[in-house]
């Protein structure tokens, strides 16, 4: 039987006003509906919004710590059931058992850390500069929260921003991808079972134009968090910086690995083959640029077109593959028009450069790992993100002219460097801008408790990940308490309002 699925809001299963469905389907098996949901519109995200609302104050006043219990418990209920969701995110976006597995802990390792820091969100305190005063600042909620979310990571990145937004009090409007709402919704009926009141998290299904847009818009959310392309997260910001209202955006990336001649070779190249080809290269993280040293440049590429023609596609429910298939149409089609603009532009086409078709792939969106070599800096692959399985591989001459090549981007997402020579791992670090930089590691892999970010076009600054998701989802309060029974001007009794004198005042 076919499930559909309807939204929550304020603790109730909703119907779409319009009655609008859409249906979702396997990319590895295209026949197969793995649901049908609710197509909403800017009337459904007013209700949801009222609820969110309406739930705040008093979830607000939940102690933090006890709201990271609840986050606590949806964790413990993901480790119960991690293999299942996995299963049902291959169905339903088309990534490796072992990725969807990974997917589902990072969401755990994120309820679980969110939680403790449900016993820290520290403010500080600070010595006062006038006697008998005291001084501190401290988080606080601040409101509803939307969180829009991209269909790569259907769980961790939802993870990312809900657990957080939780602990910190903030109630939330929940819009997931269009391409993966089954597991999304999976992840809100976890909260509900952990303990999550009506109202809290509410989720609304539908499209980015419809229903992301009028949250974006809507004047009672005071936040948005939002993981996309760079694209939306421009038309975001500029709706959001008319109310001046706080977004966090994650975009694209045009990530690189540099190899060095003195690289372990072997290790480079495990790194190449995950940061490229995992997802399908359908990473914010992924490796899309492989920067090699010259004298082993002929080498290295041969070495990787030999590993990567015999990677096994197929659908990703089968233990034995190792990339699953594109998103959808659209997103192969998209990949197919860059390798024909690759080609068209003189970069050499070494592997791949088509849609895989035969047998059991007949009916999936499959396109064959590709590379492509002698790329040069100013081609369209080597400067546009393409989200899908191909590689633009440039060559470099040191350690400074790769940098420079891997610098060279409108992004700066993540980034690694392959080499054994420790002095040209500290000039990686110290010049490469990038957000995230990996020393002897592919460009995926990031840990929840650490940032995760990017600079330039990949975002605005925001981190998630780590401490800095909580300064985000809360607001600083500064308080000062003065216990002298005075009246107590700072700079002015502190130190004396003579012209000239700076001395302590006496
Ligand atoms: C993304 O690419 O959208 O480091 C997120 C990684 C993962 C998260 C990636 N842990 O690749």
């Amino acid at each position: 039987m076919l499930k559909a699925f309807r939204n929550l809001i304020g603790g109730k299963e909703t119907e779409t006003l319009s009655g609008r469905t859409f249906e979702n389907r396997n990319p590895a098996e295209w026949d197969e509906v793995v649901g049908i949901f609710p197509k909403s519109d800017a009337r459904d995200v007013d209700a949801a919004v009222d609820a969110a609302k309406q739930a705040f104050r008093e979830w607000s006043l939940y102690p933090a710590p006890r709201r990271g219990d609840i986050v606590k418990k949806a964790g413990d209920i993901m480790v119960a059931r991690k293999d299942e969701i996995a299963r049902e995110m291959t169905q339903e976006m088309g990534k490796v058992l072992l990725e969807t597995r990974g997917d589902v802990q990072e969401g755990i390792d994120t309820a679980y850390y969110s939680a403790s820091e449900g016993r820290r969100m520290f403010g500080v305190t600070a010595p006062s500069e006038l006697k008998d005063k005291f001084t501190m600042s401290m988080k606080v909620p601040v409101g509803v929260a939307g969180v829009i979310s991209p269909w790569n990571f259907p769980m961790a990145i939802p993870t990312w921003k809900i657990f957080p937004a939780l602990v910190s009090g903030d109630t939330i409007v929940f819009k997931p991808a269009s391409d993966t709402p089954g597991t999304a919704a999976t992840l809100v009926e976890i909260l509900v079972e952990a303990g999550v009141p009506d109202g809290v998290v509410n989720i609304v299904h539908g499209g980015g134009s419809e229903v992301g847009m009028a949250i974006v818009e809507h004047k009672d959310v005071e936040l948005v968090s939002f993981t996309g392309s760079t694209e939306v997260g421009k038309k975001i910001s500029g709706i959001a910086s008319k109310s001046l209202k706080r977004v966090s955006l994650e975009l694209g990336g045009k990530n690189a690995e540099i190899v060095m001649d003195d690289a372990n070779l072997d290790l480079a190249l495990d790194g190449i083959l995950w940061g490229a080809f995992g997802t399908t290269g359908q990473r914010c993280t992924a490796t899309s640029r492989l920067i090699v040293h010259e004298k082993i440049y002929e080498k290295f590429v041969d070495m990787l077109a030999e590993r990567a023609s015999r990677l096994k596609l197929g659908n990703g429910l089968d233990e034995s593959v190792e990339v699953g298939p594109c998103v959808n149409e659209a997103q192969r089609a998209k990949v197919h028009s860059y390798v024909e603009i690759g080609k068209e532009e003189g970069a050499k086409l070494v592997i791949g450069g088509e849609a895989a078709t035969g047998g059991d792939l007949k009916k999936g969106w499959f396109y064959k790992p590709t590379i492509f070599a002698d790329v040069t800096p100013e081609m369209t692959i080597a400067r546009e993100e393409i989200f899908g399985p191909v590689l633009s591989v440039m060559k470099a001459h040191s350690i400074d002219h790769a940098i420079e090549l891997l610098n060279g981007t409108i992004y700066g997402l993540s980034s690694a460097v392959y080499t054994r020579d420790i002095n040209d791992a500290f000039r990686a670090i110290r010049d490469i801008k990038a957000g995230i930089t990996y020393i002897n590691a592919p460009t995926i892999g990031a840990e929840t408790h650490m940032p995760f970010g990017g600079v330039k076009q990949t975002g605005n600054g925001h981190r998630e990940g780590g401490a800095g998701a909580f300064d985000f989802f809360t607001e600083t309060k500064t308080v000062y308490v003065d216990y002298s029974d005075k009246l107590q001007r700072a700079q002015i009794d502190t130190y004396s309002a003579k012209p000239g004198n700076n001395r302590k005042k006496d």
